[in-house]
């Protein structure tokens, strides 16, 4: 596109901004080769300095002046990226001579100097101030909000914005100081669009960017061309360069006639800007605009170092929260509660608006009921067997099932692949969580382009923009994702060979503990037909071995539901413990006339809890005493209520435990169940399984040993 195309609203993009073949009339400018001849001037360098020069000539050493021409000369006997300044007084007036080199070109542009010199030593003063104030900020608001302050102090632009890129190019303003009178901009977002993608590159590369007033008519370039290349001049490092047609109508339209803006760069990208309004006419001098400079550099340095800061103490209290739900997960046969459980759970990793922990086709949700975007995310995600980490700002479902969550940004990692594990991190849309005063209602002025180059123009094309998006996900948050992942995958791996362990053990333990009853079984029936006289005594027999095996079976049955991670079922029923206790004393005690049972037993004690689960931790306690107990010593049951919880123990004489093996009851497959010959009936995964209810009904079941004494007891809250 040759300069004089003009540029409209729908080809911005590919505007090039930096060969406009004009600048800002408010000063002038030379384009001189490597031999120090013209190659062009602008349109009002005579109305501007006084001089004349003609292309193809060498400017008069004499009118130039000392200085000048010294400046002229370091710059011919440099390469490219040479840039230096001098003040100068040009036929009587004072200059600002700003010369920089670029791709062969030595430039001079003259800015009528209009403040006294003297007055310049106080800015530095006020930018070392500034800069001393800078180091006592510890986060980044904090931090811009006292600089824009100060630069509006010191510069004295109406408005001063500190502008945020967001990972999407869209901007929010972060920070801002203004005019008393003038309308607040704090908060407001604009599109990635208002600031296209060639600008934000030149803004990397020439951090500052001034317009005297956005009314002007721009000073052309004669000749526009680079006699040597056919080429308009690049006028990318230039501080008078022409601004853009589209953008100064922006700022007419906002009621702005005069602009500054300052890079802010962080390793290497533009962070954001620091930018001045001014709502009449209005100049930088070349010094204050260097102090400016100064100052956003050491800006942005602080700012790259808060964020590192930032990242890093976010990373660390999400390593801390981390390794306390590994600790939850291991201590836990139940992955997803412990995961998606309260208090601590997968949600305060990550920023997010709810999260879920979806295993074997189970789905546990924290902030909302996430079952069916989980499903619809897993049929998508599950289709890549590789797939580990998924992300999206803009979950939209399948082409079946739209997503109607109002939750699209999603943010998954897989930790079981033949379980389909996965956790995930959910958002909602941005525009529903963005702090916005209200649309920009007032619109000062709409210029030929329309009501687009107006806040609230920009506001609606930001939110067309935004709509069904997210805000995106950090790479601290990717990595922190990442960092659960591979735990949890660790853990379960861990977790697999445990239990292949244990199934190896369960299977040699099976083959010998059924075959006893198996044996019982078939011998009882075949005397049966052949014995009529015996056959109430053996189908006692027979019915009691095989209710052994039965219950054999359904606690494999149990075990294998707990090991794979699924937990215990409870449905919780208000109920009278103590009838419940009572209850199962009484039976026990028909059952097994050899034993003495003393209950202690408070009357109507009540509780929310599964009678059916209750009784079977009560009928295995009873058991185990009955079982390892000494033998003619009676077993002590009690059960009473203190401070919102239940209590019941049951206590008996025993050959005392060594304490290593105490704390091992609660595990599955002890080696030593097997030793003991009075308990054949069971696998050793009673008690294991009597934790597992005891955990399910929020209590816990613990052992205590006394010299002989061994006591069993299970607290629980009264509540659910
Ligand atoms: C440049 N647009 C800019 C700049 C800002 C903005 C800060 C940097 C130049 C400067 O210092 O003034 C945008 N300024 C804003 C916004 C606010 C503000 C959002 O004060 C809000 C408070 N601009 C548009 C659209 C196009 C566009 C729709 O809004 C094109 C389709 C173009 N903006 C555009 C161009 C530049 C620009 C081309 C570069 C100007 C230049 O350096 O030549």
């Amino acid at each position: 596109m040759s300069p004089v195309t003009s540029v409209s609203l729908a080809n911005c993009e590919d505007e090039p901004i930096h060969r406009p073949g004009a600048i800002q009339p408010h000063g002038a400018l030379i384009a001189l080769d490597a031999e120090g001849r013209v190659l062009s001037r602008s349109t009002n360098l005579m109305a501007i300095t006084g001089l004349d020069v003609l292309p193809g000539t060498t400017p008069d050493g004499e009118l130039l002046g000392a200085d000048i021409l010294a400046l002229i000369g370091e710059g011919l006997a440099s390469s490219d990226h040479w840039a230096n300044s001098v003040e100068s007084v040009l036929l009587g007036r004072l200059f600002d001579v700003v010369a920089h080199r670029h791709l062969q070109v030595l430039y001079l542009e003259f800015e009528p100097r209009r403040t006294a010199s003297g007055s310049f030593s106080q800015f530095a003063l006020y930018a070392q101030r500034i800069i001393s104030q800078m180091q006592n900020r510890h986060d980044i608001d904090a931090l811009l909000s006292r600089v824009t302050q100060e630069i509006r102090n010191m510069t004295g632009y109406d408005r001063v914005m500190a502008y945020r890129f967001r990972p999407d190019l869209s901007g929010e303003v972060i920070a801002e100081a203004h005019r008393e009178d003038l309308e607040s901009y704090l908060g407001q977002r604009y599109p990635a669009s208002d600031i296209p993608a060639q600008a934000r590159l030149l803004y990397i590369q020439n951090p500052i960017r001034l317009i005297a007033d956005v009314a002007y008519a721009p000073a052309p370039l004669t000749p526009a061309l680079d006699p040597r290349t056919g080429q308009p001049f690049d006028l990318s490092f230039s501080t008078l360069r022409s601004v853009s047609p589209i953008h100064c109508e922006y700022l007419t339209n906002m009621g702005v006639r005069a602009s500054m803006s300052v890079s802010i760069v962080v390793g290497g990208k533009l962070w954001g800007l620091f930018s001045c309004h001014h709502m009449s006419p209005k100049t930088m001098a070349h010094p204050l605009r260097m102090s400016f400079q100064v100052i956003s550099q050491v800006c942005s340095a602080l700012v790259e170092r808060l964020e590192h800061n930032q990242a890093t103490q976010t990373l660390k209290q999400a390593s801390d929260q981390q390794q306390k739900l590994m600790t939850q997960a291991r201590d836990s046969e139940d992955l997803v509660s412990a995961l998606a459980g309260d208090p601590d759970n997968i949600a305060s990793l990550i920023p997010c608006d709810g999260a879920a922990v979806v295993m074997s086709g189970r789905t546990q949700s924290i902030g909302g009921h996430f079952d069916q975007l989980c499903r619809q995310v897993l049929e998508h995600v599950e289709q890549d067997p590789n797939l580990e980490v998924f992300q999206t700002e803009h979950w939209q479902g399948s082409p079946s099932e739209r997503n109607t969550s109002g939750y699209c940004g999603i943010l998954a990692v897989r930790f079981h692949r033949q379980e389909s594990g996965w956790v995930l991190w959910l958002r909602k849309e941005e525009i529903n969580n963005v702090r916005w005063g209200g649309k920009p209602e007032k619109i000062i002025k709409v210029g030929p382009s329309g009501a687009r180059l107006t806040p609230r123009g920009s506001f609606e094309a930001w939110e067309e923009v935004v709509r069904g998006r997210s805000a995106s996900w950090s790479d601290t948050d990717i990595t922190i994702a990442e960092k659960l992942r591979r735990d949890l995958v660790e853990l379960c791996l861990s977790r697999a060979s445990e239990i292949d362990g244990m199934r190896q053990r369960l299977i040699a333990m099976l083959g010998h503990d059924l075959r006893n009853p198996l044996q019982s079984i078939s011998m009882a029936a075949a005397m049966l037909s052949s014995n009529e006289t015996r056959d109430t005594e053996l189908r006692k027999h027979i019915s009691h071995s095989s209710g052994r095996m039965e219950r054999l079976i359904s606690q494999i049955l149990e075990m294998s539901r707990l090991q794979s991670g699924l937990g215990i079922m409870v449905n919780r029923v208000d109920t009278d413990l103590s009838v419940l206790v009572e209850s199962i004393v009484h039976e026990t005690a028909v059952a097994f006339p050899g034993l003495t049972i003393e209950a202690r037993i408070e009357p109507n004690v009540r509780a929310m809890i599964d009678p059916d689960r209750y009784a079977q931790v009560i009928t295995n306690l009873l058991g185990n005493a009955r079982y390892h107990g000494t033998p003619d010593t009676p077993v002590l049951i009690s059960l009473s209520a203190e401070q919102g919880n239940t209590r019941l123990s049951v206590l008996n004489q025993t050959t005392p435990v060594a304490p290593e093996r105490l704390a091992t009851l609660f595990q599955p497959f002890k080696p030593h169940s097997a030793e003991n010959l009075r308990n054949k009936n069971g696998l050793g995964i009673g008690l294991y399984i009597s934790q597992a209810i005891a955990v399910a009904h929020s209590g816990n079941l613990s052992v205590e040993q006394n010299g002989n004494v061994i006591t069993f007891s299970m607290v629980q809250p009264v509540e659910a």
